[in-house]
């Protein structure tokens, strides 16, 4: 651990002490000492093709069974991952704010439902759950079966194709997830982003929202990211050593 590093834990535990409004968001890297790949660099390729490009409606409508297998197989390996120490950190960073009277809001972009699992309450899912599936036409939802298929289920109230329960490039996020999201970093007085390369959008922008509305922003990344330089303490480590040491 080097001093530089110490001195921007202790930071931004300060930070953390004094908040009275506490915002979190967490994408993928969170999730990595669980065992679950993260999107870029080597992640989120399926058949060789980037995330970007398949993780689309278009995407689903080329392939559909290919891109229904894929979550399928994430589905089964979510069954053997557990949350590591940063979502237990996080779950007990939550209990200490609410304790002390103040307010905490978790926007993740993940779909694993690690945080939940961990204790988190109210964790708002921006980008969706892997849980469920639900129907393209009529919004009918279901479990996510974790077996691959050899056809796309059709939903058994109307026969459209059913799909994962998640938000596809071009897509809009749920209101009743990107309201609450937006209206939380708005009103924090810190921001913690962790795990995320801050570059998918909308979900990116609640960290300029929250400086644009006049909170602090604490980046933990294992390196920088576009945030970085609005962040007021960054810190460059693993999740999972450095957010037990803040809460
Ligand atoms: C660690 C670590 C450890 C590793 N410890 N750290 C140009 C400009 C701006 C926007 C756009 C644009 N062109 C297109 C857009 C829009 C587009 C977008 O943002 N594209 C960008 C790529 C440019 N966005 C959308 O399309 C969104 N919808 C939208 O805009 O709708 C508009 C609309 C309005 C009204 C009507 C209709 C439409 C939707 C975005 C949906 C994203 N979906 C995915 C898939 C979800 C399902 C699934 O999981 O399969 O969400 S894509 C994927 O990326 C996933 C993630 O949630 C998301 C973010 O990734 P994340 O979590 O940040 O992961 P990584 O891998 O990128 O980063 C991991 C980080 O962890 C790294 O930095 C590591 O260093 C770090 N790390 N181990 C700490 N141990
Ligand atoms: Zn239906």
């Amino acid at each position: 651990m080097t001093d530089k590093l110490d001195a921007a834990v202790a930071r931004a535990r300060e930070m953390l002490a004094d908040a009275p409004r506490l915002a979190v968001l967490t994408g993928s890297g969170i999730s990595a000492e669980s065992g679950i790949q993260t999107f870029r660099g080597g992640g989120g390729l399926w058949k060789g093709t980037p995330i970007e490009d398949f993780a689309t409606p278009d995407g689903f409508d080329r392939d559909p069974v290919g891109v229904w297998n894929w979550y399928a197989q994430r589905r089964a390996e979510l069954d053997a991952a557990r949350p590591n120490a940063a979502h237990e950190a996080l779950a007990r960073l939550q209990r200490d704010v609410l304790g002390r009277g103040g307010t905490f809001t978790l926007a993740t972009q993940n779909i694993d439902g690690l945080h939940q699992a961990a204790g988190s309450t109210d964790a708002i899912e921006l980008h969706g759950s892997m849980r469920s599936v639900r129907c393209r036409d009529c919004e009918h939802r279901r479990e996510m079966p974790v077996e691959p298929v050899a056809a796309v289920p059709t939903c058994p109230r109307c026969g459209a194709a059913m799909r994962p329960d998640v938000v596809w490039f071009g897509e809009a996020l749920p209101e009743a997830a990107y309201l609450p999201a937006v209206e939380a970093v708005a009103e924090c007085s810190v921001l913690l982003a962790v795990g995320t390369s801050a570059t998918v959008y909308p979900a990116a922008g609640l960290i300029e929202w929250a400086i644009g509305s006049g909170g602090k922003v604490i980046e933990l990344n294992l390196e920088p990211t576009p945030a970085t330089r609005m962040a007021a303490v960054a810190l460059h480590g693993k999740a999972g050593e450095l957010l037990p040491r803040l809460a």
